[in-house]
């Protein structure tokens, strides 16, 4: 018999076994005895159809993909569990806000809108925020977004939204940017888009990391107590580390340099040990109080200021278990704002009313089953029971002859009443009357008010990063038209902007667009703001550590010690990625110096040996990482000997640029007032 040329890795079972691994079978269970070599005449002769171990492995591979999501393709996952700190049994009686300690598992995940499932993690985007809570009533899903209002206020333009922020339909480019002509063009046509429009143009859609941005359930929802008593409530995630933002250059080399920048923050902190937390609030308020706003509570292209109903911290999130399979579990999720649970209800908020169909209806498409509650990751930790039966991929077995209710068969001889439990979900009793219009509210006429509050609530810098974000996405719009229409709106937001954003494209501002109701000014809120909240620590931020051959060892190890004790971490980087002779020891790097660029950390440090920083100094790689990290508005902690590729790079000391012994300190935040050195802002 002839021998093949490889040898299988797979033996006889028991020799697997013997090795402590289990054995290879076929889907069906049958044992393989080699998986190098498929069946054939000969050792050089054609492949038998009858090789039925290869034809499965091929046919499984071959349909091993399932639809992405048609937006939010792009998500990277995590489980954990939401602990309830403050209960609210006065105002719901959901079960996993009843006690003060309870503890309820869920599975949460973040997401970019527009880009497909293998698009980067940094673009100027929305983020989604879906968070799945196991309740022992059944799952709720909170399915929201990392800024608060949405682009439309009715679910029929959802489509006509999606598909102008996706690539353009005949072109097939540009992925996952808002910054082309559809884009713009639609919603230059919608002016309820502009208050989302304006949070998408600040630092909220550059997120520095998932752990470090806000979520919210953005629609107005009810909570309903065990007396049937209801209240209105948005819901609100706050992150324990506080929010930061990249900047737009950093975000934009991101993409280079690490496509997977955000999933593999989250999925590293959660192996290290350094579980990501959010406290979750909610904002609760009457009929009378939403009388009395200028707005309509029920349109999501609104807030509600803190500042008009705070928040009350009733809860937090902790995610402290990384997913075992991308596709079982992140790419298998199914979220459903119609998972709701009894104590809490919808609103009749239109765009929610139309996301309770457009989620249950696309799950059939991806996971091709009315069976996808079945898929672990979707299953219900509580137990569930109903008639339904069948459908494809029916993995349960009831047993039984009756598959319907009521019946008389399953508990014999007991009054066959109805099943349903009196405590189960009930809709809150609403009057509703009205004639059946295709129309939309006045109330929902106000499109520039809130806007104008969000542009008045940011810092001088945050107001520049938006003006300019705007010249950039605009600059990137081909036809004048559309541009001009984009800057008759900002100019009902402000003025001020408006003209700013026309100065950077050179182009004329053109008159204001008409409102359909004048934009009143509305109290800025601090809240909206990420500098103004900025949190001043280490936790969560990471140091790139530029060393050398012959870097002192001991500075290394007091400068690592350091940055640790204030809860921060640091990657180290080298020329060569090999074991390194150091003075006092030896050090073997984390990344390789072309390959870890500054835009993967939050503020650099080099400890070097003058003659290793004077050959580094010539290394476009070494003078990169110092113009970015100081362009980027980043602590640089440097040697004296170090000081050579400071130099080349043209920088020069500020309040963020010293010894490398200050940056346990200097690291906590960026320097703004840097950005008019470095950038050229609208
Ligand atoms: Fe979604 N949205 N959406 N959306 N959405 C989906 O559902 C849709 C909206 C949001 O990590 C899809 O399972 C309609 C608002 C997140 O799996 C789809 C409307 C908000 C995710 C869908 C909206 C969101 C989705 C695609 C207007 C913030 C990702 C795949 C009526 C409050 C969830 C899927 C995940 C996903 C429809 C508007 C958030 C097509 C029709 C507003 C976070 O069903």
């Amino acid at each position: 018999m002839a021998r093949s040329i490889y040898q299988t890795q797979t033996g006889n079972a028991g020799e697997a076994q013997q090795r402590g691994r289990e054995a290879l079978t076929t889907n069906h269970g049958i044992p393989i005895s080699d998986n190098q070599n498929s069946l054939r005449v000969g050792d050089r002769g054609p492949t038998l159809l009858e090789d039925f171990i290869l034809r499965e492995k091929i046919f499984h591979f071959d349909h091993e993909r399932i639809p992405e999501r048609i937006v939010h393709a792009r998500g990277s996952a995590a489980h954990g569990y939401f602990e309830c700190t403050d209960p609210i049994p006065e105002l719901s009686c959901a079960s996993i806000f009843a006690e003060k300690g309870k503890k309820t598992p869920l599975f949460a995940r973040f997401s970019t809108v527009a880009g497909g499932a293998g698009s980067v993690d940094t673009p100027r985007d929305v983020r989604g925020f879906a968070v799945k809570f196991y309740t022992d009533e059944g799952n709720w899903d909170l399915v929201g977004n990392n800024i608060p209002v949405f682009f439309i206020q009715d679910a029929i333009k959802f489509p006509d939204l999606i598909h102008s922020v996706k690539m353009e339909a005949d072109k097939g480019y540009p992925q996952a940017a808002s910054a082309h002509d559809t884009f713009w063009d639609f919603v230059s046509l919608m002016p309820e888009a502009m208050h989302t429009v304006i949070w998408a143009m600040s630092d909220r859609a550059i997120p520095r990391s998932l752990r470090m941005m806000e979520g919210f359930g953005v629609h107005t929802f009810k909570l309903v107590n065990a007396e049937g008593e209801t209240h209105f409530v948005k819901f609100h995630w706050r992150p324990r580390l506080g929010m930061q933002s990249l900047v737009w250059d950093e975000s934009a080399k991101l993409q280079g340099a690490d496509n997977d920048y955000h999933r593999r923050d989250l999925h590293e902190a959660i192996a290290a040990g350094d579980f990501p937390e959010w406290d979750f609030a909610v904002q609760v308020f009457d009929q009378a109080l939403a009388d009395s706003l200028p707005y309509d509570v029920l349109d999501p292209t609104k807030i509600i200021p803190e500042e008009v109903v705070p928040l009350r911290v009733i809860g937090r999130m902790v995610l402290d278990r990384n997913p075992d399979n991308h596709f079982a579990e992140n790419e298998q999720v199914a979220f459903l704002p119609s998972n709701i649970v009894p104590g809490i209800d919808f609103s009749d908020d239109p765009l929610l009313q139309g996301r309770l169909f457009s989620y249950l209806d696309t799950q059939k498409s991806r996971l091709g089953t009315t069976n996808f509650h079945q898929i672990p990751i979707n299953a219900p930790k509580c137990p569930y029971a109903n008639m339904m039966r069948d459908g494809l991929m029916q993995t349960a077995v009831p047993k039984g002859r009756a598959t319907y209710e009521p019946n008389s068969l399953d508990q014999a001889g007991e009054d066959p009443g109805p099943r349903a439990n009196a405590a189960g979900f009930t809709t809150a009793p609403q009057q509703v009357s009205g004639e059946k219009l295709r129309i939309r509210a006045e109330t929902f006429g106000d499109h520039y008010s809130q806007p104008r509050m969000f542009w008045r609530s940011q810092t001088e810098n945050e107001q520049a990063h938006i003006a300019s974000a705007c010249v950039f996405e605009l600059s990137k719009v081909g036809l004048d038209h559309i541009r001009n229409r984009v800057l008759s709106h900002l100019a009902n937001i402000d003025g001020g902007l408006a003209q700013r954003v026309a100065d950077g494209l050179g182009t004329a501002l053109p008159k204001a667009a008409a409102p359909f109701r004048t934009p009143v000014d509305l109290e800025p809120s601090d809240a909206l703001s990420i500098q103004k909240n900025w949190k001043q620590t280490l936790h969560g931020r990471k140091v790139g550590l530029l060393f050398g051959e012959g870097s002192d060892k001991a500075e290394i190890d007091k400068l690592i010690s350091a940055i640790k004790a204030e809860g921060g971490s640091v990657f180290t980087i080298a020329p060569k990625i090999g074991l390194l002779k150091l003075e006092g020891g030896e050090m073997k790097a984390d990344g390789q110096l072309a390959g870890s660029p500054s835009p993967l950390f939050d503020a650099i440090a080099m400890i070097l040996a003058p003659e290793v920083a004077e050959k580094l100094a010539r290394d476009s790689a070494a003078v990169g990482f110092v113009t970015d990290a100081f362009v980027h508005l980043k602590a640089i902690g440097h040697c004296n000997g170090s000081k050579v590729i400071l130099a080349r790079a043209g920088i020069e000391a500020d309040e963020g640029v010293g010894h490398y012994s200050n940056l346990p300190e200097t690291a906590k935040r960026r320097y703004w007032a840097r950005e008019a050195k470095v950038r050229d802002l609208a």
